[in-house]
């Protein structure tokens, strides 16, 4: 069986976070690892979102605890504070699998609040040890520094997220984008490559990010190329939005089914 290390938070409501990475394996025959950067909370009166952050000690314990073992990949999801980040970049030095990165730098619950900061030493230090990077429309934009508006626009910022060091950016449209599909592009270096699917509107979308990265990253080991990888798990979180458990009305989580 092939192992990966999720390094990613808890989400209490468990749309996103270690929750939608955990199935997305378990339904890829994947083994976990785990190492907890943070538990997310809302609250449901106020729609505040609460971030606490897992002491540094016990981030360091999980790195050090995973350098006995074996596994085949990383993925990447909230870091949540500049120092996890750190933390986070050290362990990343070394490592001879693929490393998918999703750069979590803007919730759409929206409380959690973009720090330039993060995004520096993401570009810096975090984006060049990665092997595919997975930003929504906007933390396309905090990345490139750029506004993003149509897919010309997704693919210049392509361009600057991939003069990082990462060698593929893969930028989801999402609903930000206009037009009615969901259209992600993937750039290599050289080659842009457009995936649209029609836009689900049942609005059982919280875990589709994390999905989604969690998905490519399993893919890959699994041995697909990253063409291959990302139209596969395209489709996979479409079925899983499909597939999504309304809480609310237009509210919802996805559920992974293969
Ligand atoms: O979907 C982004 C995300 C990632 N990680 C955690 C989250 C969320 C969204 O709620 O809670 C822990």
């Amino acid at each position: 069986m092939k192992r990966i290390v999720t390094i990613s938070g808890s989400d209490t409501l468990s749309g996103g976070g270690v929750q939608a990475d955990l199935r997305t394996f378990h339904e890829y025959g994947l083994e976990p690892l785990h190492v907890l950067t943070c538990i997310v909370t809302v609250n449901q009166e106020t729609n505040a979102v609460n971030v606490y952050e897992s002491p540094s000690n016990v981030i360091e314990d999980g790195f050090t605890e995973l350098t006995s073992l074996e596994y085949d990949g990383i993925k990447i999801g909230m870091l949540a504070t500049l120092d996890i980040a750190r933390q986070v970049s050290s362990f990343l030095t070394n490592q001879n699998v693929p490393i998918v990165l999703d750069p979590v730098l803007s919730l759409k619950e929206s409380g959690f609040s973009e720090n330039q900061d993060i995004v520096n030493f993401f570009k810096e230090n975090l984006l060049p040890k990665a092997t595919l990077t997975t930003p929504n429309l906007r933390e396309a934009e905090l990345l490139a520094d750029m506004s993003i508006k149509t897919v010309e626009d997704m693919k210049v910022a392509a361009v600057k997220i991939y003069a990082t060091g990462v060698s593929y950016v893969v930028i989801k449209g999402g609903q930000r984008l206009s037009g009615g599909l969901a259209v992600d592009l993937l750039y290599d270096g050289k080659t842009f490559t457009i995936f649209e699917m029609a836009m689900l509107n049942n609005g059982y979308i919280n875990g589709a990010g994390c999905t989604f990265a969690s998905a490519i990253a399993s893919n890959l080991i699994l041995g697909e190329s990253t063409k291959e990888a990302v139209q596969k798990s395209k489709e996979f979180v479409h079925r899983a939005i499909e597939n999504g458990i309304p809480f609310l009305p237009g509210l919802g989580n996805v559920w992974q089914k293969k």
